[in-house]
């Protein structure tokens, strides 16, 4: 990992979603002891608690959503400079606005390019015209990779902006019709469920690795956890069948720990209201104590060739 320092940063916001109980999702996550398995990991954690931009709790218009992009942009730039690595715990998808903000503030002056990998059973690539539903957290891609209409959900001033080319989605099986148009055009990377299905995790999954590293990249993880299948983690508002299981997920982890390239971290959209005995919660934590090194003995994971 880049830093052995882990910032946890607290985001309790629904405002992107219509669904009522991810802003409990900080609250679970610590309860399913965020903090506890890092820490038994030997590494530092910091955690901060929730951050608290001083809209009122359910607050969901435009002001709102402004006021938290700013703090959580502030909160993981602010980790990134003082060489921590953040991990932010939502609430809903909308939060990836403000931390990949933060995280490209901090590339833009590190000069190193910001790559992102968004396992995600959504592409999050609406724009306020293409979205179904007019829930913000299926928009943020588009919007921070700098597609029209989004300008009110900044402050005013110069944006760094996002390169879809540098966008790798994972694990997509639930894309609407306009965003899809989007997704192509701009190129953006997508390993899609049939993909996996074909090929698995692995190899799809060391291509992207390969190339951040190639190119000496900041890799910021954006984890929602409707990525898992619905019978793994039900406590989402979004469930789509046929997500990634339990093993491949954590295959996922392990792979990125050894890569050592992510630089920052989201976990999104879990909803502890939802959930069934806190068991999507627990779940999560274990995925993010194999991100940070927790594994079953310690050897080389490539075995060599079976002896006949
Ligand atoms: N694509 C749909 C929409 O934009 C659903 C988006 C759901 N998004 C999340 N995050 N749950 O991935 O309304
Ligand atoms: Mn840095
Ligand atoms: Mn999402
Ligand atoms: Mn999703």
């Amino acid at each position: 990992m880049p830093s052995s320092i882990i910032e946890i940063i607290g985001a309790p916001i629904e405002i992107g979603t219509s669904e009522p109980g991810a802003v409990m999702g900080p609250a679970a996550l610590r309860t399913a002891g965020l903090v506890r398995v890092l820490q038994e990991l030997g590494l530092t954690v910091r955690d901060g608690g929730d951050l608290a931009p001083g809209c009122a709790p359910g607050q969901r218009d435009l002001p709102a959503i402004r006021a938290w992009m700013t703090e959580i942009s502030h909160a993981v730039e602010k980790a990134l400079d003082g060489a921590s690595l953040p991990v932010v715990a939502g609430g809903d998808h909308s939060l990836s606005l403000g931390s990949i903000d933060g995280a490209l503030r901090h590339c833009g002056r590190t000069s190193r390019p910001l790559f992102v990998l968004w396992l995600d059973a959504h592409a999050d690539f609406n724009t306020l015209e293409t979205s179904p539903s007019g829930n913000v957290h299926g928009m943020p891609l588009a919007a921070l990779c700098g597609e029209p209409g989004f300008d009110k959900l900044f402050d005013g001033g110069p944006r760094p902006r996002l390169d879809p080319r540098r966008v790798h989605l994972f694990g997509l099986r639930s894309i609407d019709a306009g965003e899809r148009a989007i997704v192509t055009q701009r190129q953006v990377n997508v390993v899609d469920m049939r993909t996996i299905d074909e090929f698995g995790v692995v190899a799809p999954l060391r291509r992207i690795l390969d190339r951040v590293a190639a190119e000496n990249g900041h890799l910021h993880a954006s984890f929602d956890v409707d990525f898992l299948d619905p019978t793994i983690a039900p406590g989402v508002g979004t469930t789509v069948p046929g997500g990634a299981t339990f093993r491949e997920a954590h295959l996922i982890m392990e792979m990125l720990c050894d890569s050592g390239l992510v630089g920052s971290l989201d976990v999104v959209e879990l909803n502890p209201f939802l959930d069934e005995r806190g068991r999507s919660a627990r779940v999560l934590v274990e995925l993010v104590a194999s991100l940070f090194g927790r594994r079953i003995i310690d050897r080389p994971t490539n075995v060599p060739p079976l002896e006949a």
